[in-house]
């Protein structure tokens, strides 16, 4: 019987990739894998439990937010304040970021920037959800965090990952040392290492993009979209449409099989829809960590320098040659 490393051997282990880590880091990720087996529970029986449909609440970003939202948003920020590593979350749910002022947090080394329950309106229909996270390495020295504390570059996130509530449920991370992937073990409670050092193909056959948007792209898009439906043996055109409009799902199946997700800015959302602290920024490092690519059509994601907190970004992410295609189209000129 195949016995699994566990997501605590793992942290352990690789605890000495880093030669000054005491220990703030790993139990930090303790932390959030705790959270991320609390919402599972939840998740997996929301048809269940008074835990479907809308909370009769709007969350900052204007959207109505469903019961296990706020859920996932509660239990996330339970974990990071009772453990003590994380002095201030910028969560997707809260306008403003939450400091933790307990005497042992406001000098933890740590920011979280967190997407508690991504893609929250396919719970009703039981379709994948996931959390989002990133994590940065505070600023300031002590005292309560601020917002330059969060609004640092991806490039220099200390580590990045998600957890998709799928027929599975797995936690996918990098610290900027390849990509590893858990499973959660229900029998056991416990994520187990099932997806070693994962890399996503150069070129994939797969592309995922809402097409209902597609008179409102930019031209670049349309262009590629086209080829992407066109006959072409050689290259294994036409390639397959897959869009399950979860962010999380969308990235995971192109990370494992090699594909590109695009979310474009159209002409109703000028600056593209997703959330670039805890959205854009995570999945890049990730997908960058796996060999892949990650832009805004111009620029890297990673290197975008973030103004505003719920601030939005268009996102280009997955197999790096097709990435590459998507931004020489986009800096045709037209
Ligand atoms: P659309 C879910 O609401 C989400 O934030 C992401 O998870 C997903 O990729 C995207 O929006 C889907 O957006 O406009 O295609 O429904």
């Amino acid at each position: 019987m195949t016995v699994f490393k566990t997501l605590g051997q793992f942290i352990i282990e690789k605890q000495a990739d880093f030669p000054y880590a005491k220990g703030e880091f790993s139990r930090l990720l303790r932390d959030i894998g705790i959270a991320a087996k609390i919402v599972n529970r939840e998740v997996n029986k929301a048809g269940l439990a008074d835990i479907l449909g809308a909370a009769g609440k709007v969350n900052i970003q204007g959207e109505g937010q469903q019961k296990l939202d706020v859920y996932a948003d509660e239990q996330f920020i339970a974990a990071l304040r009772s453990g003590g590593e994380c002095c201030v979350v910028a969560s997707e749910e809260h306008e403003n970021p939450i400091c933790i002022q307990s005497e042992v947090s406001k000098n933890a080394k740590y920011v979280v920037c967190i997407d508690p329950l991504d893609g929250s309106s396919n719970i009703d229909v039981n379709v994948s959800v996931g959390t989002v996270f990133s994590i940065y390495r505070r600023i300031s020295m002590s005292g309560e965090a601020t917002l330059s504390d969060i609004l640092q570059k991806g490039a220099v996130q200390v580590a990045a990952g998600y957890i998709i509530y799928g027929s599975s449920t797995m936690l996918v991370y990098t610290t900027g040392k390849g990509v590893n992937g858990f499973t959660l073990d229900p029998s056991i409670g416990e994520f187990c290492l099932s997806h070693p050092e994962i890399k996503i193909p150069a070129q994939g056959r797969i592309y995922s993009v809402n097409e209902g948007n597609y008179r409102k792209f930019p031209e670049g898009v349309k262009k590629y979209i086209k080829y992407c439906e066109e006959e072409d043996e050689a290259t294994g055109r036409p390639y397959i449409a897959r869009y399950i409009g979860s962010l999380v799902a969308d990235i995971h199946r192109n990370l494992l099989l090699g594909g590109v997700f695009l979310y474009p800015n159209t002409s109703s959302h000028a600056n593209g829809k997703l959330r670039l602290m805890y959205e854009a920024n995570p999945v890049a490092f990730i997908v960058e960590q796996a060999g892949g690519k990650a832009s805004d059509g111009v620029q890297r994601i990673l290197d975008l320098t973030p103004t505003e907190l719920h601030q939005r970004t268009a996102l280009y992410c997955g197999s790096k040659d097709m990435v590459e295609r998507i931004e020489s189209y986009l800096q045709e000129r037209t």
